[in-house]
């Protein structure tokens, strides 16, 4: 199989130079009887030495599309579960890792770029299942039409079909076409291919027994991919391009600069960088320009409220990482939906772990700098994924011992086995809102500011932004070089040096402070500008030398951040201008933390106004859709953080004590 970059590079050319120049065209048929071509009418490959059965079927949906389904079958399988991932993502790619004769090395990826929202391999194989992925419809191999997260049949498609049906009606032929099975089907996945388990509970087929969506995408506008609270994630846009513009991604996006940083500040605002790139031609990108905020177009596709209004009938492993730079949000957010309708504690379970996004599927000893001294992923397939799966799935399957909540604190680099999110332990413990108050000296305490200045200012400058990581600023994507999995953990210490960032740090701790679950920024601020972003994050400082790993010293690592658009402060719909200078309140929520600072560490909190260029600049004076901000409209503006009586700017830290 010719790997992605050939393709890519013939792909490329074929952009640059002509089609004509990249394949030759076949020139007219030409017969010689006695030199006859050494290539045969048709080749049927022996399989000699397969540990598997490929099938490519393409399965009728009740609209009549049929969807391209790769279906493996071990050898010899009987009575065998099918585990199934529908996917935008190309299956017969992300079922071709190698050449092999074993299914082993086909489904598992060696760190290539399609390699990422891939198979837990290992969980399939030992299992014996039967894998099943299937190319959603109007993607790759598959007909019909594509809509970006199709949503579901309702006011935002008005067609008969939808994730939720396409997911039943594969289901319903699986089981009746696929002899080798126990027509038992899970569904599971990461990223788009997590939001499509979620889908599948909507009207679930009977044979679906149980659901892992993992990472998924749940509210693109609240917290996922598309924005988070309101600010847009610009660096998203080559995605929107690529995964739109043609049924098989073979339209790339092109880079002019090295440094996205330069990129995406020379065209001004993302709406004017997507109306050079061509992106109005594709249909979600207009969908986004004409909803900036978050009304029903985003409202109705919130997988969250959609499973809300949903009976819960089957069983789901909600599967989240701490560090998830792509879709932080999803998960909890479902997990919240989901557990008032689990009253017997059996159905909705969720894990936690260390990771970035997708990480749970490939090596967990690391990430970025940070060492937890196992592989916490292959800890999560082996002892809890793979039981839970097999308990559903497999006839007479054995009892399972899985918690149901299982949660890595970080810190610590502990599991913790917990029965309900969120929870500071197994029992014995206090989980409270506590406040811990920024003050004068950019102080940081849990004893409110009684004296001291009112408040810290900084320039925050639209020309120029904050970085949200160490420059170049490289494009999103999984290669070494371009780390963008990683960027959550980053290093903070850049930023802190700066002038347009507020640094408010604590003494040096002397026990442990654990939190578990949502810290909640809620600060009490005011812009000279008439908008503004507030980028919060809560950070771990470590001692200034750390036996063993020097380059942890005085290490600020970002335990949970986010940014909010400050036009949204009254109504996420409907955005409203900030009246200058005044002091108003901002009060939103952070990232799942898990987390305990050690003795010898600090806990910090930076305030800035830019995240660039991974969210767009907000120009600092109102205008009615900064896609469309012009030149002029971006302002400095002299923003202020108070600390003061009455105006107490905190972090609410769900902190755990121990009875
Ligand atoms: N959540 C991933 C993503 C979606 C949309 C834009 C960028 C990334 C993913 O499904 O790959």
């Amino acid at each position: 199989m010719i790997r992605r970059p050939v393709i890519t590079a013939l792909l490329i050319s074929s952009i640059l130079f002509g089609a004509s120049t990249v394949f030759p065209q076949t020139p007219e048929k030409k017969q010689y009887p006695d030199f006859p071509s050494e290539t045969p009418d048709t080749v049927n490959p022996t399989n000699y030495g397969f540990d598997y059965v490929r099938r490519d079927v393409m399965i009728p949906m009740r609209d009549g599309v049929k969807l391209h389904t790769v279906i493996l079958v071990p050898k010899g399988a009987r009575n065998a579960p099918m585990l199934m991932t529908r996917t935008p993502y190309n299956a017969t790619a992300l079922t071709s890792h190698s050449q092999s004769s074993h299914l082993g090395p086909i489904l598992h990826y060696d760190n290539s770029l399609f390699g990422v929202y891939d198979n837990a391999a290992d969980v399939i194989i030992e299992g014996g299942y039967i894998r099943v992925v299937e190319d959603i419809r109007g993607k790759y191999g598959s007909e019909g039409d594509y809509v970006m997260n199709r949503p579901l049949h309702g006011p935002q498609n008005p067609t008969p079909v939808d994730e939720a049906t396409d997911t039943y009606d594969t289901i319903d032929w699986l089981v009746k076409n696929v002899p080798e099975s126990n027509r038992k089907v899970g569904i599971l996945g990461i990223s788009y291919d997590g939001f499509l388990p979620l889908m599948a509970l909507v009207n679930p087929h009977p044979a679906l027994k149980v659901s892992v969506p993992m990472n998924p995408m749940v509210d693109g506008w609240m917290g996922d991919d598309w924005f988070h609270n309101g600010a847009f994630r610009q660096q998203n846009m080559p995605y929107v391009y690529e995964q739109e513009a043609t049924r098989d991604n073979s339209a790339l996006w092109w880079s002019t600069n090295y440094d996205d940083y330069d990129m995406y500040m020379r065209a001004g605002s993302a709406g004017e960088l997507g109306r050079q790139r061509g992106l109005e031609q594709v249909g979600f990108w207009k969908k986004i320009l004409q909803h900036p905020s978050y009304d029903a177009f985003w409202r109705e596709q919130a997988m969250d409220r959609v499973l809300a209004a949903q009976p819960l009938k089957v069983p789901v492993m909600l599967v989240h990482s701490l560090w998830d730079q792509e879709d932080i949000y999803g998960d909890i957010a479902v997990y919240k939906a989901l557990k008032p309708k689990d009253t017997s504690n059996d159905k909705v379970f969720l894990v936690m772990g260390p990771w970035h996004h997708g990480e749970e599927i490939r090596d967990g000893s690391t990430l970025g700098a940070l060492r937890f001294g196992s592989d916490t992923s292959k800890y999560f397939r082996k002892e809890i994924l793979g039981k839970f799966l097999d308990h559903y799935l497999k006839d007479g399957a054995p009892p399972m011992d899985v918690a149901p909540v299982n949660a890595y604190e970080t810190g610590t680099n502990t599991w913790r086995r917990l029965p309900a999110w969120p929870a500071g332990c197994e029992k014995g413990c206090t989980l409270k809102s506590t406040p811990l108050y920024l003050g004068a000296r950019q102080t940081l305490s849990f004893s409110a500011p009684k004296t001291g200045e009112a408040f810290d200012e900084y320039i925050s400058d639209p020309a120029k932004p904050v970085p949200f990581r160490s420059r170049p600023n490289r494009p999103t994507g999984y290669t070494e070089e371009l780390s963008w999995w990683r960027w959550l953990v980053d290093d903070q210490r850049e930023a802190s040096g700066r002038t347009d960032v507020l640094t408010f740090t604590s003494d040096v701790l002397t026990s442990p402070v654990k939190i578990s679950g949502q810290p909640v920024a809620n600060i009490i601020a005011s812009t000279s500008g008439t908008d503004s972003d507030w980028v919060v994050k809560l950070i771990d400082v470590y001692p200034d030398e750390v036996a063993g790993q020097a380059e942890m010293g005085g290490y600020q690592l970002m335990i949970s951040g986010d940014i909010f658009r400050g036009r949204y402060r009254e109504s996420f719909e409907t955005p409203k201008a900030i009246e200058a200078n005044k002091p108003l309140q901002y009060r939103f929520n952070l990232p799942t933390t898990n987390h305990v600072f050690l003795p010898g560490h600090k806990i910090m909190v930076q305030i800035q106004s830019s995240w660039f260029p991974l969210y767009d600049r907000n120009p600092q004076t109102f205008v009615p859709n900064i896609f469309w901000a012009k030149p002029e409209d971006y302002k400095k503006a002299t923003q202020r953080i108070y600390h003061t009586t009455g105006e107490e700017s905190q972090i609410e830290l769900p902190l755990v004590t121990m009875r």
